[in-house]
């Protein structure tokens, strides 16, 4: 097959009749621009106290955060030192899942560990 390059390509054809306006039976078709925000992710804090011995709290954050030893040793240390510190950052549920979570698993093991989590920004 050949092409012609001195042909313009063709503007496509106007529909046969534009939407009309006006009367009862009219079909408007209005141009929107969607907009969808992402979802608002929210971080888990967990929180420094006297007692929650440094290693449960290692431990708590390489189980439940999925870190690994020096990344959670670091964590806890920060936390530690500054007060607290951020663990991770999840959709609503799962942030809400993870504090449940770690706040069973102190409970359980006799530890005041304080652990919440708050939208980002
Ligand atoms: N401050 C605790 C101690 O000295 C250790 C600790 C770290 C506790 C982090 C809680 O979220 C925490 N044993």
């Amino acid at each position: 097959m050949k092409f012609m390059a001195s042909q313009t390509p063709k503007k496509p054809d106007m529909p046969a009749a534009p939407p009309a306006t006006g009367s009862d039976d009219a079909v408007v078709l209005e141009r929107r621009t969607q907009r969808v925000q992402p979802p608002q992710m929210y971080q888990v804090v967990l929180l420094n106290d006297d007692f929650t011995p440094m290693e449960f709290v290692v431990q708590v954050i390489q189980e439940y955060f999925s870190k690994d030893r020096e990344t959670a040793t670091q964590i806890m240390l920060k936390i530690h030192l500054e007060g607290k510190g951020v663990c991770g950052v999840y959709s609503r549920d799962v942030a809400s899942t993870k504090v449940d979570q770690v706040l069973q698993a102190a409970r359980s093991a006799g530890h005041p560990l304080q652990c919440l989590s708050e939208p980002v920004e």
